[in-house]
């Protein structure tokens, strides 16, 4: 059998050390590396070693009890979130490991989210239980009343792999299973019924069986693992068409691009064609090599099957997330994304669009970069997670590339939407030039991003041309009106639409979208938006009263304080833009004492609107890239009509 295990926890829980502990075991490496001592199997690049945490999702493939294991090690730091979210994708089963010193932490639970959003089988490891103050009874009670209630707890003396289960892990499984139960009173069952219903209920994420352990000192592991092998199933296929998710782009020394894939069916062979989606585009393209991965050691094969892990070079443009073979078309949305942005600063003597060439690169591995290039200002901008991933990308740029480079202070990534419905209308029509597009924009779903529909009629416009609006709307940011930041959480439907069928050209449709979508901003409400933190601080009581008025300060809605002993905790929303800094704040005033935790909550109407829109000082007609005015065409030549008075000139 062929599994994909992924490690997953808040920073610092103990992935890595588990990871080598189970590859130790299992006969993978000879000698147990550890984090602290830079010598970790999964922590290879310098950055991770010296700073002692994971930055990224390595893998290695491991041996056991005739299955093949592909384990991934994901990074518990939030600023490498995304890279442990592109990640989830491939996964058969999660190991979610937690201190049982520190128990839940925030971003325990983002990451729980994510998994059972993602119905991903969750195994639970309490690490750690070797350290002063160690307490796997207040831990597990903390789980199942933050995660889940579902979680039951799986000790030695449980030994599922000796064909026995305990009563209280059989009243767990009876629980959830009637039939079962009756089946139970009536004549009993036999103990591979009640392992194959268990397995069946981690799988549709009704149990989530806990362990714990010491991963350092090798306490509960080999229990672990066992219960790990005989509780996940895989049922691959190798007979069927080729299938594919692509969950990591990478590039070799050359700059060859190395595509990261999980076979989700079929085989795939050296020289086989491979389709997918790039956009609307299909592209059907040669494997030129597949590589299996273990660790830092890569081998070439000639094929590989349903389950394996691998990397393939020949394919061009198939991103993290992409659907592959039979699976094409289906792109994966992610949710953790950057609520940051900075700009690229370095050295005149480098012609900018040598640095972007290799930024281009880094946007292939990490998307959430969003990479952007300001022709005006002929500056790079980059979306990004915290301060943390800006000293790492430093570090990176610099060794791949040789530049040195800084960034900027890290701003807020404002967004901007509409309140109000309205129809834009945009007309693009120099001498020779024509296309006019109609577009109703509609307020959307908070969060929801930009949504693009199509109610128009093939006998208005031919479907070549609709495709390319809905190409044209979906390929960039496109600025809002009061400080240019990029527009979302619109429904934008084409109504109708005109091309000329000798003039219209490549480009003209794209002019006369970009005209609709800004004329249409123009004629109705817009507001700011900004991101916001979900909060949670734990504090020993004597500090409320300071916590609460900085919690007013910082704009933070909250739920009344809880208190439990001598704490009180508090949860509840704020901007990322007055609570980024409140960690330090916190553990200055606290001593070291209050806890924090700071998960990323989407984004709200802005608390400072009019603050940052004096402060931004973007000229809404000054935009190079950007007009809201129609161009018509009389007597041989183009002219421009402001946006206000373009509706009576419209041909359709
Ligand atoms: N006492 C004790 N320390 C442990 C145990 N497991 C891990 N550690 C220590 O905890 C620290 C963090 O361990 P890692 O394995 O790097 O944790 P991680 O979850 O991979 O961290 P990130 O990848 O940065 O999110 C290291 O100093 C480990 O030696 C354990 O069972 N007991
Ligand atoms: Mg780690």
């Amino acid at each position: 059998m062929k599994k994909t295990i992924g490690m997953f926890a808040h920073v610092d829980a103990g992935k890595t050390t588990l990871a080598e502990q189970l590859l130790y075991m299992t006969d993978t490496i000879q000698e147990r590396g550890r984090v602290d001592h830079q010598s970790a199997f999964l922590d290879r690049h310098d950055i991770e070693k010296e700073r002692g945490i994971t930055v990224f999702a390595d893998q290695a493939t491991m041996h056991f009890n005739g299955s093949t294991y592909y384990l991934i090690d994901t990074p518990g730091h939030v600023d490498f979130s995304p890279e442990m979210e592109r990640a989830i994708q491939v996964m058969d089963a999660a190991v979610v490991v937690i201190s049982a010193v520190e128990g839940v932490e925030g971003h325990t639970e983002t990451v729980w989210q994510l998994l059972r959003k993602h119905g991903v089988p969750t195994f639970l490891f309490i690490n750690k239980i070797d350290r002063e103050g160690a307490d796997v009874a207040r831990v597990f009670a903390e789980i199942r009343s933050e995660l889940s209630a579902d979680v039951c707890m799986i000790t030695e003396e449980d030994v599922l792999h000796e064909g026995v289960m305990q009563s209280s892990l059989m009243e767990a499984i009876a629980e959830r299973d009637e039939k079962l139960l009756e089946l139970y009173m009536e004549q009993g069952v036999e103990v591979s019924r009640w392992l194959d219903t268990m397995t069946a209920m981690l799988k549709r994420g009704q149990l989530f069986p806990c362990f714990s352990g010491s991963a350092l000192q090798n306490v509960g592991v080999s229990h672990f693992l066992h219960q790990l092998d005989l509780l996940t199933v895989t049922d691959y296929d190798p007979s069927v068409d080729f299938a594919g998710r692509v969950y990591k782009i990478r590039h070799d020394e050359q700059g060859a691009r190395l595509t990261y894939i999980k076979a989700m069916g079929g085989t795939l062979r050296v020289r086989d064609e491979m389709a997918y989606f790039s956009g609307t585009e299909k592209i059907t393209e040669k494997v030129t090599h597949i590589r299996l991965i273990n660790g830092g050691r890569v081998t070439n094969v000639d094929q590989v099957q349903a389950g394996d892990l691998f990397i393939v070079t020949g394919i061009s443009s198939a991103a993290a997330g992409d659907g592959l073979g039979t699976l094409s078309g289906g792109r994966t949305v992610y949710e953790l994304v950057p609520t940051l942005k900075s700009k690229v600063q370095f050295e005149s003597s480098i012609h900018p669009k040598d640095m972007l060439r290799e930024f281009r690169l880094l946007d292939a591995e990490d998307p959430s970069l969003s990479v952007q290039w300001d022709e005006h200002a002929q500056a790079i901008h980059i979306h990004v997670m915290g301060i943390i991933q800006l000293e790492v990308l430093e570090r990176i740029v610099f060794e791949r590339f040789g530049y040195r480079i800084t960034f900027g202070e890290p701003e807020i990534l404002y967004k901007e939407t509409i309140t109000e419905a309205v129809v834009g209308c945009g007309h693009f029509e120099p001498l020779k030039h024509y296309a006019e597009v109609h577009l109703r924009l509609e307020p959307g779903e908070r969060n929801s991003g930009i949504v693009f529909a199509n109610a128009c009629h093939p006998d208005v416009l031919p479907v070549n041309y609709q495709h390319l609006v809905a190409q044209h709307v979906g390929e960039r940011d496109h600025h809002g009106l009061l400080t240019g930041s990029p527009v979302t959480d619109i429904k934008i439907t084409l109504l109708k639409g005109r091309a000329h069928n000798k003039h219209t050209h490549g480009g003209d449709f794209r002019e006369a979208t970009y005209r609709a979508l800004r004329q249409g901003l123009e004629k109705t409400v817009n507001i700011l938006l900004e991101p916001y933190y979900h909060f949670k601080v734990k504090v020993d009581a004597e500090y409320i009263g300071r916590l609460m008025s900085d919690l007013t300060m910082a704009k933070a809605s909250f739920e009344p304080p809880e208190t439990a002993g001598n704490k009180v905790t508090v949860t509840g929303s704020a901007p990322v833009s007055t609570m980024m800094n409140y960690s330090m704040e916190l553990a200055a005033y606290t001593k070291g004492r209050g806890t924090i935790s700071l998960v990323y909550g989407g984004y709200g109407p802005c608390h400072n609107e009019a603050e940052v829109i004096e402060r931004k000082g973007y000229d809404k007609n000054a935009d190079p890239e950007y007009s809201s005015s129609s161009i018509f065409c009389a007597k041989g030549s183009g002219y421009a009509v402001p946006w206000d008075e373009a509706d009576r000139h419209m041909h359709v």
